[in-house]
């Protein structure tokens, strides 16, 4: 007994895996295992030898077993550890790099214009790219006959035969949404519309589809000095220049009166534009106080309420910015300038951060 002991224990200490030691298991104490078959011995016995026999192979049965089970959890613990050790991972590595694509210089911009306007109380309103012709044009003083309505070379969506209606346009400017936002909220409103607009016009510095921003602030005692405030605050932030110098110029558009163009100072040297020095103006932006009939169209009370609205191209202030040099380059989807003037997909534009970093 004590030799099965021995050989058993010894066995079972040198099993390398679960199934050398399930193979001793059957060995020893399996259905025909050597202790099951001297257990089956005892009944040949005398009953003393039976008595002295009975309690020595149940103890060494049970010795055996638990020494299979210890061995077996040991077995699992180790295979778990080297698991664990094979499949181990620092998650504090920094990710790897990974073509994700970039920002296009419109979203880049739009979003820095967006969050300069949200740090000064304006909300983002959107509306449909086709428009009725009522809020593209009636509705910001356009009448049918006016010049503005040609000169804006507006593409009209086809009409079915023997409708009459006048015919949607697909939107000349987001001007459109501000109607929209002032028959939605009423006074007072501050909002800002960035997004796509379509003019039938093709060269060098025009597409036929680009991108506008709008701004529209109505309450009361609104004056051309609020106007004048948030431009030169909007332009001191997005060009990340402290001394800005704007100049406003005496302009006409339908929907404002009075109206004005903003020029910035800058200066041209050696080909390169630097905003905010020299002896040049830039033009890049129109603006004025919201016109009586514009307001009425809007439903809102001319008598109560003042706004100013603004306007600029987005496009435009990407490609002063920015120093992008040909616009039509934009919208082309050339993969090596989109590398070339991308910007980072996680560095997203804050006010606190550095807008463009
Ligand atoms: C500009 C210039 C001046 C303008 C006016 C309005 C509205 F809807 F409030 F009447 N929205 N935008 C506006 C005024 C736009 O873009 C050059």
């Amino acid at each position: 007994m004590d030799d099965l002991r021995d050989k058993y224990l010894a066995a079972i200490a040198n099993a390398g895996d679960e199934s050398t030691l399930e193979g001793l298991r059957v060995q020893a104490v399996g259905k025909k295992g050597e202790i099951s078959l001297k257990m089956r011995e005892l009944g040949k016995m005398t009953p003393e030898e039976r008595q002295v026999m009975g309690p020595k192979l149940n103890a060494l049965k049970d010795e055996i077993n638990s020494a299979l089970a210890a061995k077996k959890q040991a077995l699992s613990d180790a295979a778990l550890d080297e698991r664990l050790r094979a499949e181990w991972l620092d998650v504090t590595l920094p990710a790897r790099s990974r073509r994700m694509g970039t920002i296009h210089p419109v979203s880049q911009v739009t979003e820095e214009v967006t969050a300069i306007f949200a740090d000064m109380g304006f909300a983002v309103a959107e509306g449909p790219q086709v428009e009725s012709d009522w809020h593209n044009f009636d509705a910001l003083n356009i009448p049918g006959h006016h010049p503005a309505r040609a000169e804006m070379d507006t593409f009209y969506m086809h009409r079915a035969e023997g409708d009459n209606r006048p015919p949607h346009v697909l939107r000349t400017h987001t001007s459109p949404v501000q109607i929209r936002s002032m028959e939605a909220q009423g006074a007072p409103i501050r909002v800002i519309c960035p997004g796509r607009v379509y003019r039938a016009d093709y060269d060098q510095t025009h597409t036929p589809m680009f991108h506008q921003v709008e701004g529209l602030a109505i309450d009361k005692d609104i004056s051309m000095a609020n106007l004048k405030w948030v431009l030169e605050e909007f332009c001191r932030a997005f060009f990340e220049v402290d001394g800005v110098e704007l100049r406003f110029r005496a302009s006409h558009f339908p929907f404002t009166e009075p109206s004005a163009e903003v020029d910035i100072r800058c200066s041209w040297a050696d080909g390169t534009l630097k905003i905010g020095e020299g002896d040049d103006w830039l033009e890049i932006l129109g603006s004025g106080m919201v016109h009586p009939k514009v307001l009425m169209a809007g439903n809102i009370d001319p008598a109560a309420w003042q706004g100013f609205a603004f306007g600029m191209g987005i496009d435009r202030i990407a490609m002063l910015k920015y120093g992008i040099p040909d616009l039509r380059a934009f919208f082309d989807s050339d993969l090596r300038w989109l590398r070339h003037y991308g910007f980072a997909s996680l560095d997203q534009p804050t006010l606190h951060g550095g807008l463009s970093r």
